[in-house]
């Protein structure tokens, strides 16, 4: 039987830089010859997917709790043929996770163990990338988008959600200031 692949999730605020750093990811374990696929949440292209691009780009509103449910929802759907892959031998980096949903739907004011809820049961992931990014160096590149939560008052709500989540299955990755060495503060 193959070994199984590794379940690498990448998280951080809108801006943070991961897109790019997950295809680089991907790209790299490609090259030394692992099997590595990108995967991405929220997958825009199911059903609940269509739902949830329609909320995020304000052409829908949905009550905080449905819409905390459907991002959820689009991970369970896909559960199944991720852990397939995983079994395959396979390893996944995936474009943010659990973690978001939680993060984002408390920074709106959910309450934090209620959003953790429905996504107990889900794939763990071996490691979490936290690309951290000050709101203000976020905004930097070029600004926020369009969509929903593409806002500075929330944006710096979120990067303190996702602190309160981190655990030592996390690593958190600084995107700016001077280099750091080794023994030096
Ligand atoms: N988002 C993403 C959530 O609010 N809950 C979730 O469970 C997930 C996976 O969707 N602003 C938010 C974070 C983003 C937005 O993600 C769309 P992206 O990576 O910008 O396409
Ligand atoms: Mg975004």
């Amino acid at each position: 039987m193959a070994q199984r692949g590794l379940l690498i999730v990448v998280e951080g605020c809108d801006r943070s830089g991961k897109s790019t750093q997950c295809e680089n990811l991907v790209a790299q374990l490609q090259q030394s010859g692992n099997n590595a696929e990108l995967v991405k949440f929220p997958d825009r292209t199911t059903q609940t997917g269509k739902m949830i691009d329609s909320y995020l780009q304000q052409k829908s509103d949905l009550d905080d709790h449905a819409i905390h449910l459907l991002f959820s929802a689009n991970r369970w759907e896909a559960m199944k043929a991720l852990s397939e892959k995983l079994n395959s031998g396979t390893t996944l980096v995936v474009d943010r996770y659990a973690f978001s949903g939680v993060a984002f739907s408390s920074a709106k004011g959910l309450d934090l163990e209620w959003c953790r809820n429905p996504d107990i049961g889900l794939l763990t992931p071996d490691i979490v990338l936290f690309l951290d990014l000050t709101i203000d160096e976020a905004e930097k590149r070029g600004g926020f988008g369009q969509e929903r939560y593409e806002k500075r008052e929330l944006q710096i709500k979120v990067r303190d959600e996702f602190a309160k989540l981190q655990d030592d299955t996390w690593k958190s990755v600084q995107r700016e200031g001077s280099t750091r060495h080794l023994g030096c503060h």
